[in-house]
This record gives structure tokens, sequence and C-alpha cells, in this order.
């Protein structure tokens, strides 16, 4: 073979390549794309969400590009990234509620639609941004079950609710997170549970780590009480606290710690050989959170049509003795 007709060959050949590269960004290009922007990238809660909405894309055709926003310059430029992919709207869970007016303008500016999950965008006027279809847990009602299940254990172990502290673990910064924790307390005095022995732990963030940094200086302060309750907005922070009383000493079955979430973080405790304190949480569907938002989002795009204005979920309680069988009903 001459030297020509090899360098004829291999040009043909890069031409057929070129073309069929050039097929491939057309039909890209036709794919519908949306974003899922989460605050905690790295929580179990999330990585499901994210997880369950880039396989509804799959079955129905189109893409899901998942992005952390941290904080409120990260979800500007992950908006700066999605609009320079093409994408058409996102899913956002936001690092901060306050931060609803600012990412909004910047979607409006690029036409994108969004829909909010788990924590509801607040307004200027400090109400929620109705406008922007959400769909979240029904916090007060969850919080009351988690109220509740403490409650029961309290009188399962029989303990003198006069010898219990309860470390109340708050983000009153979140609105979701305050109606959850608000359900709690409200369950707990509705049995007989006395106000004064409530503790107060403020937490700067929605995790373990922030929720230990809380509560380790409220339980060593009030050693006096013989038992402890524990609860707050999620399971995560539930650990942070649980993990606090072991620090300082107190054994599991001094402990009653309910979280709400139902992940990878409670099942990681529930497969553990010994019971902690962590006495269970109430489960909702992640995955269903994840898969539904994303999937009215696309129809929003599709379809025209726009997602209820707000769709509440509800959970489940697992303990050590169920949470195979409600992760499996859950499809967690
Ligand atoms: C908030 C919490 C998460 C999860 C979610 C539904 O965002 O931080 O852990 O409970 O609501």
């Amino acid at each position: 073979m001459s030297l020509t007709s090899t360098a004829t060959r291999l040009a043909l050949v890069s031409a057929v390549a070129l073309a069929s590269l050039g097929n491939a960004q057309a039909q890209d290009q036709d794919e519908i794309e949306i974003g899922f922007i989460v605050k905690k990238p790295e929580q179990a809660w999330f990585i499901n969400e994210q997880r369950a909405a880039t396989e509804l894309g799959e079955e129905m055709g189109f893409e899901v590009i998942r992005l952390s926003g941290e904080d409120g310059q990260q979800v500007l430029s992950a908006i700066d990234n999605l609009n320079s992919q093409g994408a058409q709207g996102f899913v956002i869970c936001p690092p901060d509620v306050r931060l609803g007016p600012t990412i909004m303008n910047r979607a409006e500016q690029y036409g994108m639609k969004v829909v909010t999950v788990d924590d509801r965008f607040v307004g200027s006027d400090g109400e929620p941004m109705e406008e922007v279809p959400h769909l979240g847990m029904t916090g007060y009602k969850i919080g009351q079950q988690v109220g509740n299940a403490i409650a029961e254990e309290m009188e399962e172990r029989g303990w003198d609710p006069s010898e219990v502290a309860a470390l109340r673990i708050t983000n009153y910064e979140l609105p979701t997170a305050k109606e959850r924790t608000d359900g709690a307390t409200d369950a707990l005095l509705e049995w007989g549970f006395p106000e004064d022995n409530i503790l107060d732990a403020p937490q700067q963030n929605s995790d373990t780590s922030s929720a230990f940094a809380a509560s380790s200086p409220v339980i060593s302060k009030n050693g006096d009480y013989k038992h402890w309750i524990i609860y707050a907005l999620n399971e995560e922070s539930v650990l942070g606290g649980v993990r606090a009383t072991e620090q300082y000493g107190l054994e599991a079955e001094e402990v009653i710690g309910v979280g709400i979430n139902g992940s990878g973080a409670a099942f990681a405790e529930f497969s553990r050989e010994n019971p902690t304190g962590f006495h269970g949480t109430v489960a909702v569907s992640s995955t269903m959170h994840g898969s539904e938002t994303a999937e009215n989002l696309y129809r929003w795009i599709t379809e025209g049509e726009k997602p209820p204005a707000n769709t509440e979920t509800a959970g489940t309680l697992m303990t050590r003795d169920n949470w195979e069988q409600v992760r499996d009903d859950l499809g967690l």
C-alpha cells in the first residue's frame, strides 16, 4: 500500500469518526438535562436523593447533573455551570433557606425552572416562597412521632420523668428543623414530660459534628440527671448527641435518642452488635423525595405542567427490631 493511500484511508477513518461524534453530540443536545443541587453531598440522605433522581432520569430519558451547594457561592457557581451545560432547571436543597431570592434571581436570568426539596426557600418577608414548588416532610407531625416514640420507650424502661433530661438539639434558623423539634417537644409535654428538664443545644449546622459540639457542654453541665433523651431535626444530629453522652461516660441503657431520615447513618448504628443510645429514627423515603422532585421538574420542562406548590411526605418509626423491613418497604 502506498503512502498516499494510507493517508487517504486515515483521513477517511477520522472523517467517519468525527461525523459519528457529531451525531452523538446532536443526540445529547436533544436530551433534557436537569441539575440536582444538595447542601450536604456526603450525607446518606442526599446521596440517596441524587441517586434516585439519576436512576429515574435513565428510565425516562433525561440526564441529571449532580452538584453540591454547601454555601451561597457554591450554589451560584453550580447554577452557572448548569447553564453552560444547557440544563433547563434544577432541584435544590439549599444550604440556607434565606438564599431563596438570590438563587431565584440567578435561575430566572437563565430562564431555568426551580423546584426545592426538603428545605423550603424563605422570601425577604420571612415567609415561605409559595411560587417555588416544594416537596418536603410533614415536619411537625414527624416531630410528634419522635416525641411519642421516646415517651413509649421511657415507659418501657420504667423511668421516672423527674430524673430525665431532654437534650433538644435545635436549629431554629431552618424552619423545617424548628417544626420537627417543636412537634417532638409538644408530644413529650402532652405525655407529661417536665418542661424544665428540656435543655437546648443549638447547633450551627445539620450534621453530626456540629451536634456533638453543641451537646457536649450541655451534658457535662447537667451531670445530675440519671437518664437522657435526645432529639433533633435529623438522625445525624441525634447521633452527635448520642456520641456526646458516650464520651461523657453514660451507659447506652441510660440514653434514648430518636432521629429522623432513615438513611445509611441509622442503618450503620442498628447494625452494631451492641445497642447504643440511638433507639430509633422516623424514616422517610429519600428515594421518593429524589425521584418525585426530578420527575416533577422534568414534566414541568417538557409538558409545561407546574408541580404542586407544596407536597408533604410522612414517616415510619424504625428501630433495631424492624429497620430492615422498613428500609425495604420504603425502597431505601
Ligand atoms: C433537612 C435535613 C436533612 C433531611 C432533610 C429532609 O434538609 O438537614 O437531614 O432531614 O431535611
